[in-house]
């Protein structure tokens, strides 16, 4: 595989690629890589690449002649293969396999991915175009560039170190280039998760806090169960490091035995009626309102959770909940409604439903008070949905989320609340959901597919 680097700074690349695994990859011609140089194909006494921009601002972009110029030389046909050379017909086809993919290196591209590299590594040959200065005249994009690629939400001062980092990357899955062709398939990344731990001699490392030994399992013997291990670990640091990876990790058949059941299915939802504010914050208790009982039933048996709790210290409100969803239980008979109400149970207070979510589930319930306001639960930590999900979804302990009726939550809750989801922020400066419709939202968010 062949790599032309496109830089005013020619001496920035050759000594990175000289040693190591990409250096022996181009002893042994698995790749090469050269440069040229923008300013070679300059007209003027001053061999300048560079201009102010119109329209003002600050910094310099870069001309377009001389880099049209350099892109159309770097990418000119190679007279590679004898046919070419002895100027054999070549078809469309042919000609357009030959054609080399030119990339613009900016922080405006597109993010590399392991799946792009993985991609790239079966081109014949790649154009890295390094920009300098505030960018490159969007018109050399248009007429000379294929794909545009950035490394990372940062910038460089350069292109340079950008394509080096596609350069080391791509070329590791060169055939020839690493040694086992396993060493690329079994690490971060190519399957969508972070690595897991990895530990060496000596078995016990002396540190100032005492001695750190590797795990246990590792020493085993037992191939299964490290196997096992290494996945649950590489999955729980892509939960706690990347949960956007893991939101996009689709677990095969053997992860999910190795995983806490589904989230959702432990998951329980508790409409609070007290201890709850009124509009003057003054902590009150609401009353039923009858929808609340039907509708987030129903939003709770679609996405699967495990219960739906009323929750109210007045004994006649219970009763009357109780009463309501064994009516419809009754009379929607085998019909679907029936199923949602079967979700529906009564607690006098908040600390009742922890209690009977700790003995159902043997395991105390993480629990996650919801709020309109930003500053709700001073002092807890906050969550995003897809954060919430990262760190609840790999411990297996059940979820208990509280919604408030009335102006919201009372903080006098604080002592039982370990996370606060972050509010629901309409486009509008009005925001006065109804309990039904915020739960709703909340459960789309969280378990939504
Ligand atoms: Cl490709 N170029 C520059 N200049 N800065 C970057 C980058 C590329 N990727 C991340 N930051």
């Amino acid at each position: 595989m062949r790599f032309t680097v496109v830089t005013i700074l020619p001496e920035l690349i050759e000594p990175a690629l000289a040693a190591g695994v990409v250096g022996r990859a181009r002893e042994a011609g698995a790749i090469t890589v050269d440069t040229v140089n923008p300013r070679d194909f300059t007209s003027d006494r001053h061999r300048s690449v560079d201009d102010t921009p119109y329209g003002g601002g600050p910094g310099m972009v870069m001309k377009p002649e001389p880099l049209l110029a350099v892109i159309a030389h770097a990418a000119r046909p190679q007279p590679a293969s004898a046919e070419l050379a002895a100027g054999q017909a070549q078809t469309a086809a042919e000609t357009a396999a030959l054609a080399p993919h030119r990339i613009l290196m900016t922080p405006a591209g597109a993010l590399l991915t392991q799946a792009r590299v993985r991609e790239l590594a079966a081109l014949p040959h790649v154009v890295l175009v390094c920009g300098r200065y505030e960018g490159v005249d969007e018109r050399v994009i248009e007429l000379a560039i294929d794909e545009q690629l950035s490394i990372g939400d940062y910038v460089l001062s350069g292109g340079e170190l950008a394509a080096l980092v596609v350069i080391d990357a791509v070329a590791r899955f060169v055939p020839g280039v690493l040694g086992e062709a396993s060493s690329v398939d079994d690490e971060s990344h190519s399957a969508g998760l972070l690595e897991y731990p990895q530990y060496t001699r000596p078995l016990k490392l002396a540190a100032p806090d005492g001695e750190r030994a590797v795990p246990e399992i590792l020493t085993s013997g037992n191939h299964a169960a490290i196997a096992a291990w290494r996945r649950r670990q590489a999955i729980a640091r892509t939960g706690q490091r990347r949960p956007d990876l893991l939101a996009r990790f689709r677990p095969a058949a053997a992860d999910r035995k190795l995983l806490p059941p589904p989230l959702h299915a432990r998951t329980h939802l508790a409409l609070v009626h007290h201890p709850v504010v009124d509009r003057t914050g003054a902590v009150v208790t609401t009353s039923l309102t009858n929808f609340d009982i039907h509708d987030l039933a129903r939003s709770s048996l679609t996405y699967g959770l495990a219960g739906y709790h009323i929750v109210t210290p007045v004994a006649s409100q219970r009763d009357k909940a109780e009463h309501i969803a064994r009516l419809w239980l009754e009379d929607a008979g085998g019909e679907h409604r029936a199923r949602a109400l079967e979700l529906v149970r009564t607690a006098a207070s908040v600390d009742a439903v922890i209690a009977e979510i700790a003995a159902s589930h043997g395991a105390a319930p993480l629990v996650v008070a919801t709020s309109a306001r930003g500053d709700a639960f001073p002092g807890v930590a906050r969550r995003s949905a897809p954060e919430l999900v990262a760190e609840a979804g790999l411990d297996p302990a059940p979820l208990l989320i509280l919604l408030g009726t009335g102006w919201g939550l009372a903080d006098v809750l604080l002592p039982s609340v370990s996370r606060v989801l972050a509010p629901i922020d309409g486009a509008a400066d009005w925001n006065h959901l109804s309990v039904r419709s915020a739960g709703a939202i909340v459960l789309d968010r969280l378990f939504g597919r």
